[in-house]
């Protein structure tokens, strides 16, 4: 039995321990990725920038929330998913959400939302960056003038993307065979690898992505991560697309 003197102890370390753990919203590094997500094959990737990287377009609560929370639930319900189905705990998330229909039926769907959630998640952490915006640049830049005819264009095709989501999904911009260029939305978590399309460039469009600051104001929220885009980033998966 514990004496009250060591439980007031014990639990005075234990919430120093915690208050050391927890990072400020505007903390220059993000959390490690130490959570329960990393007891199985998949784990939290680090955010690539600190949460308030992206201020004032998008907040470093959300980002904090979004990354540490959400992001990571995912990926401990898929470890969970995933777990005891051998033949597929080796593959790469890739790998899985490129061959739903290959998985056992009784993990699909369960893999199609939740690896989708990790895959997706993983994806749109890159595709912004501290700074970014603006607009593409060489052969993508020409792609996309050839299959949209210019920037302005194609920024209100994938905002009306964005915008026409019924509920929670996604919107983005894909290459198809050819590497064919083309805006496409998914509902949830699905994800345009599932179809065989490299995505290039997504936005998530569920509320957890933008509420906290843009509440019900969807495009306000679209309009503005424009402005953190890394095209560098969206460029080079053009580039390794599959020709
Ligand atoms: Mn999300």
């Amino acid at each position: 039995m514990m004496t009250r003197r060591q439980a007031i102890k014990t639990t005075a370390i234990a919430t120093a321990a915690c208050a050391a753990m927890l990072p400020s919203a505007g903390a220059q590094q993000p959390a490690p990725a130490t959570g329960p997500g990393s007891y199985g094959p998949f784990s939290l990737p680090p955010l690539p920038y600190p949460f308030d990287a992206l201020e004032p377009h998008i907040d470093a609560q959300t980002m904090q929330i979004h990354h540490n929370k959400h992001h990571e639930a995912y990926i401990v319900n898929l470890n969970k998913v995933i777990n005891g189905h051998a033949e597929w705990d080796k593959k790469s998330i890739e790998e899985l959400m490129a061959n739903l229909s290959a998985l056992p039926e009784e993990i699909r769907v369960p893999v199609q939302n939740q690896g989708g959630g990790h895959y997706n998640h993983s994806l749109f952490w890159q595709m912004m960056k501290k700074d970014g915006g603006g607009e593409p640049k060489g052969e993508l830049a020409s792609a996309m003038d050839k299959r949209f005819r210019n920037f302005v264009i194609f920024k209100q095709e994938l905002s009306r993307a964005a915008t026409g989501r019924f509920g929670s999904g996604w919107a983005w911009l894909v290459a198809g065979p050819g590497k064919q260029l083309s805006i496409e939305s998914t509902a949830n978590q699905d994800t345009p690898l599932s179809a065989g399309k490299t995505p290039l460039l997504g936005i998530d469009v569920w509320e957890h992505a933008y509420y906290l600051k843009y509440q019900n104001r969807r495009p306000d929220y679209i309009a503005a991560w424009f402005n953190v885009i890394n095209w560098d980033f969206v460029a080079e998966r053009y580039q390794n697309a599959a020709a």
